[in-house]
C-alpha cells in the first residue's frame, strides 16, 4: 500500500519562531487554511433559523408605521423587513431572501425608482392599487403576484379609500453578496392618478394560454408578463389539482415566451393542499419564503412545528428539513432563489424516509 509521503517539517517548532510567523502572515494579509474553522463544512449546516411572521401581529405594525412614519423616509417605501433572527441582525428573512410587508395608505403614493435587485410582490389586502413598471399601469388586488424585475422603474399609487398590504420578495442579500446593487430615484414623480386599463404586458401576454403575439419582442432577461392574476393561479389550481387527483398541487409561475422562471434569481410557486396529506420531508439547497394566501395549515421545518394562516409569513433555510400539512384547503404562495442554485449547479434535494419528529 503506497503511503503518503509529506515533506516533515520541524516536529516541535520553537513557539518563538511560530509567534513571528503567524505575525507575518497578519501583516501580509493572509491567513492558513489549517487556522481555518467551519469553512467546509460536512452538510450545510443552518444558518438562519426556521422563522414565523405572524399576519395578526404584521398587520397591527404595519398600520401602526402607516400612521407614525411618512412614506418619504428611506427608499421613499413604507416597507417591514423581515429579520431572520438567525441572521446576525440584518434585515433579511433568510441569507439570500429579502422579503416584507409593505403598506401603502389610501391617497398614497411610493414615488419612482429603480435598482439592480429585482422584486415581487404578493398582494394580501386592499384593492385599487397599481403599479407603474416603466410606463405600464399594473393593477394590483389580493393574491395578484405582481412583477417589477431588475433595474425597471416602479412606483406604487393607492388612489383609493382603504389601505393595500403586500409582501414583497427581492433578491437583495444574494445581489450585495456579488457586489451588484445600483439604485436611482426616478427623474419626476408623477401625480397620483387612477388607471382602469389593463397592462399592456397582459394585453400582449395573458391574452390566453399559449397564445403569444406574433410581432414578438426581443427577450428580456425575465418575463414580459409582469402581472399573474389571483383568478388564474386559482383555476389552473383547481384544474391541475383534478389531474393529479388530489391532494397536493403546485404551479410554478413562469415567463410565457419561455418557460424559465419569471425572473433570474427568483422562481415564484403557488401550493394547494388538501387535508388528509403530510407532504414528504423534503430538504433543499437554497432557501425559501413561504406566504400564507387562504386555509390552515402546519409546516415543520427541521423539527419545528408552524401554524400557517392567512398572512402569515415562514422562512425556510438552506437544507432545512420541510413538509407541510393542511387542516382545511390552504393556499400558499412561496419564492425561492432556486434558479441561482440551478445556475451553480448547486440545487439539491432529498427526501427524507420517514417524517421528522418534532423537537
Ligand atoms: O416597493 O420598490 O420591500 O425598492 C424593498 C425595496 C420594496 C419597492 C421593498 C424596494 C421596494
Ligand atoms: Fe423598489
Amino acid at each position: 500500500m503506497a503511503t503518503r509521503r509529506f515533506t516533515a517539517p520541524a516536529d516541535f517548532p520553537e513557539p518563538a519562531a511560530l509567534d513571528e510567523f503567524y505575525g507575518a502572515l497578519a501583516e501580509a494579509d493572509v491567513q492558513p487554511l489549517w487556522a481555518q474553522q467551519g469553512l467546509m463544512p460536512r452538510t450545510p449546516p443552518l444558518r438562519d433559523v426556521p422563522a414565523l411572521w405572524k399576519w395578526k401581529r404584521l398587520r397591527a405594525l404595519a398600520e401602526r408605521s402607516g400612521e407614525l412614519v411618512p412614506i418619504d423616509r428611506g427608499g421613499d417605501r413604507r416597507v417591514l423587513a423581515f429579520a431572520n433572527p438567525g441572521g446576525g441582525g440584518l434585515p433579511y428573512a433568510t441569507s439570500t431572501l429579502w422579503g416584507a410587508v409593505q403598506y401603502l395608505g389610501p391617497g398614497e403614493l411610493a414615488p419612482a425608482h429603480h435598482h439592480t435587485p429585482g422584486a415581487l410582490r404578493f398582494v394580501l389586502e386592499g384593492s385599487g392599487v397599481w403599479t407603474l413598471v416603466d410606463s405600464d399601469p399594473v393593477a394590483m388586488n389580493p393574491g395578484d403576484l405582481v412583477l417589477t424585475p431588475s433595474w425597471r422603474w416602479h412606483e406604487h399609487h393607492n388612489p383609493g379609500t382603504g389601505p393595500m398590504l403586500w409582501f414583497d420578495g427581492l433578491d437583495i442579500p444574494m445581489v450585495r453578496a456579488v457586489d451588484a446593487v445600483f439604485f436611482e430615484d426616478g427623474p419626476d414623480r408623477m401625480t397620483n392618478r387612477a388607471v382602469d386599463t389593463v397592462s399592456r404586458a397582459e394585453l400582449r401576454y395573458a391574452g390566453a394560454p399559449g397564445l403569444l403575439p406574433l410581432d414578438d419582442e426581443p427577450p428580456a432577461p425575465h418575463s414580459p408578463l409582469l402581472a399573474y392574476r389571483r383568478a388564474e393561479t386559482d383555476r389552473a389550481l383547481t384544474r391541475l389539482l383534478a389531474a393529479r387527483g388530489g391532494p397536493h398541487a403546485a404551479l410554478r409561475f413562469a415567463d410565457p415566451t419561455s418557460g424559465a422562471d419569471v425572473m433570474p434569481t427568483l422562481r415564484c410557486a403557488m401550493h394547494r393542499l388538501l387535508p388528509g396529506l403530510r407532504t414528504p420531508t423534503t430538504r433543499r439547497t437554497g432557501s425559501s419564503i413561504w406566504v400564507a394566501y387562504s386555509g390552515a395549515a402546519t409546516a415543520v421545518v427541521d423539527g419545528h412545528r408552524f401554524d400557517l394562516e392567512p398572512g402569515d409569513v415562514l422562512a425556510v433555510p438552506s437544507w432545512a428539513p420541510f413538509d407541510l400539512a393542511a387542516t382545511e384547503p390552504t393556499d400558499l404562495f412561496s419564492v425561492s432563489d432556486a434558479p441561482v442554485l440551478e445556475a451553480m449547479r448547486l440545487a439539491r434535494t432529498e427526501t427524507l424516509p420517514a417524517h421528522q419528529e418534532l423537537r
